[in-house]
């Protein structure tokens, strides 16, 4: 791994550092942040962890998630790190702070980067970018607690629990060693499960009432015209029960930012590439889990996304 020992070297040369991730903050892009900047800190370097987007709420458990910014006070700095982003463009306003480093880190495990970095470590097979980040961290030595709490976080969200298909031996064996580590899987569990609150639940409540399928029952979708992003994300909830219809193998929610702005997630059960799905709209992610964003009405959104995912499917979701 040539790109790991050239990352190595770069932080050690240089003094000054921002981190960022991709808009809307997850797990394994918050998890990532804190972990690099908790090692960055451990050997005195100067670091600020710049997001598009405030904290989600049930992140804020998490060592050191207080001293994200959103705005870059720094004139230049030497070297940027862009985490969990297959693109530039996915941190969003940061994106314009990138220039002002003399240096971009990529790392990521998306199957769709697109190595805009100067370094680009991308492992498309490894189930999340805090898997990734273990590895620097063992190597550099500066493994503890905190650390390790990051760093399970980002795992335990990208693999759904350690349920999705992204997960493998060696992700438990990464886990097993941040256990030694006397994290707390219990306690980040019960943070992570507590997601929304009563008024959430007649909202969800109601996207559920008006979910649509395709003949065959293999595809479920629904477009919300009202979504407003909130304290929490209700996106991996709604997912998580449209999950429970057996045989269906393609999930979809449009979710109406703004007039001609529909963001558009897309999850698969077993077969289909949503990633493919994701990129012909002009987005990207994993096979099993992508989104884009539609500068359009919802209403052609939804009908030329479906169209086309009944095209590419066949019609017959489980056969391709
Ligand atoms: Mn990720």
């Amino acid at each position: 791994m040539v790109e790991i020992k050239k990352i190595i070297q770069a932080i050690q040369k240089n003094k000054s550092f921002i981190i960022t991730a991709h808009m809307n903050l997850e797990g394994d892009a918050l998890g990532s942040e804190l972990a690099v900047y908790r090692m960055l800190k451990k050997i005195g370097k100067k670091v600020s962890i710049i997001n598009h987007d405030h904290t989600p709420a049930i992140y804020k458990f998490m060592p050191s998630s207080g001293v994200v910014k959103n705005e870059m006070t720094e004139e230049k700095v030497d070297v940027a790190i862009v985490l969990d982003c297959s693109d530039p463009y996915r941190p969003g306003r940061v994106k314009d702070y990138l220039s002002r480093a003399k240096l971009i880190i990529n790392i990521d495990h998306h199957i769709s980067n697109t190595y805009f970095g100067d370094i680009n470590w991308v492992e498309p097979l490894q189930s999340s970018t805090c898997q990734m980040l273990y590895t620097l961290c063992e190597r550099m030595k500066l493994m503890d607690k905190d650390i390790a709490t990051c760093l399970y976080t980002g795992i335990y969200t990208d693999t759904g629990k350690f349920s999705y298909s992204n997960t493998n031996s060696e992700t438990h064996r990464v886990v097993a060693e941040l256990m030694d580590y006397k994290i707390v899987p219990t306690a980040i569990h019960e943070a992570l499960s507590s997601v929304c609150v009563p008024d959430d639940m007649s909202f969800i409540s109601k996207v559920l009432g008006s979910l649509q399928f395709d003949d065959n029952q293999q595809i479920c979708w629904a477009a919300i015209d009202n979504w407003v992003e909130g304290d929490y994300d209700l996106t991996e909830i709604i997912f998580s029960v449209m999950r429970l219809l057996k045989d269906v193998e393609v999930f979809v929610l449009f979710k109406r930012l703004e007039e001609k702005r529909i963001r558009v997630n897309f999850r698969s059960r077993a077969v289909v590439d949503v990633n493919r799905i994701a990129k012909f709209f002009g987005g990207g992610g994993h096979k099993r889990a992508s989104g884009t964003t539609i500068e359009d009405t919802l209403y052609n959104t939804e009908k030329k996304v479906m169209d086309f995912i009944k095209r590419f499917t066949n019609g017959k979701a489980k056969r391709i």
